[in-house]
């Protein structure tokens, strides 16, 4: 089979595979699009990610590139059209501190609040909150991250936008309630194509926790 020269291995209610899919979109790059099923990983998954075994992969003529930050730092320099980074050196490492920020705290946090109930739950909800204001912090009165333009962060960040439902309807709050500046910054990347075209229904992903998820996990 000739191999396209872009692949990337990912899987629907990704986050991670969402970077890397807006990422690819905004530089318009062709590339084939390889579902992964999680629990029976195709042997060329392995290959291409023996140490995590873990998608996204971006394989690029053959060579594989894993991680998603990395994946969007690789697409930025490989295709130069639209940069996601900002080229100042100073902004480029506060662009970097808050994706390492949402990795650090929004992915675990958001990930812990719905498989817990009670005290527990209400703790993570607070702690949810907090990270959401922090970021509303970083975004102050600016139209994305970055400034005017749509960049690293907003690509690093916006697929969360399709876990809120879930982080809402299990913590009993609204983010656009919570964080109104992170409702709007959230409406105006959907107006994107490379993004509303990446991002899926938050209502899948949230039977997909309910039906799916939870039952991996063993919760009622
Ligand atoms: C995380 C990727 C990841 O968790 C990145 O690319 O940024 N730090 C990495 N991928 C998950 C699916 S999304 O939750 C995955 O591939 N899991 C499969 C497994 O753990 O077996």
């Amino acid at each position: 089979m000739a191999g396209s020269e872009v692949v990337l291995l990912d899987f629907w209610a990704s986050p991670f595979g969402m970077r890397a899919r807006i990422a690819l979109a905004e530089k318009e790059v062709e590339y084939e699009y390889r579902e992964e099923n999680l629990a029976n990983k195709t042997e060329f998954l392995l290959r291409m990610n023996p140490i995590h075994k873990k998608i996204p992969v971006l394989v690029h003529k053959g060579r594989p590139v894993c991680e998603s930050l990395i994946i969007l730092e690789y697409v930025d320099e490989a295709w130069k059209k639209s940069p996601l980074l900002p080229a100042d050196p100073y902004d480029k490492a506060t662009a970097r501190f808050w994706a390492n920020f949402v990795d650090a705290k929004v992915y675990d946090c958001g990930s812990r609040l719905w498989k817990l109930k009670g005290e527990a739950l209400e703790a993570t909800k607070k702690e949810f909150i907090d990270i959401l204001k922090l970021l509303e912090g970083a975004l102050g009165d600016k139209h994305f991250f970055g400034g005017d333009h749509f960049g690293f962060v907003d690509v690093a960040f916006i697929p969360f936008a399709s876990w809120f439902l879930v982080y809402e309807s299990h913590g009993n709050f609204k983010v656009e309630e919570v964080s109104p500046k992170l409702g709007a910054w959230v409406k105006r990347c959907r107006e994107r194509e490379s993004v509303s075209k990446s991002l899926p229904d938050p209502h899948k992903v949230l039977e997909f926790v309910n039906v799916v998820l939870k039952k991996k996990y063993g919760i009622e």
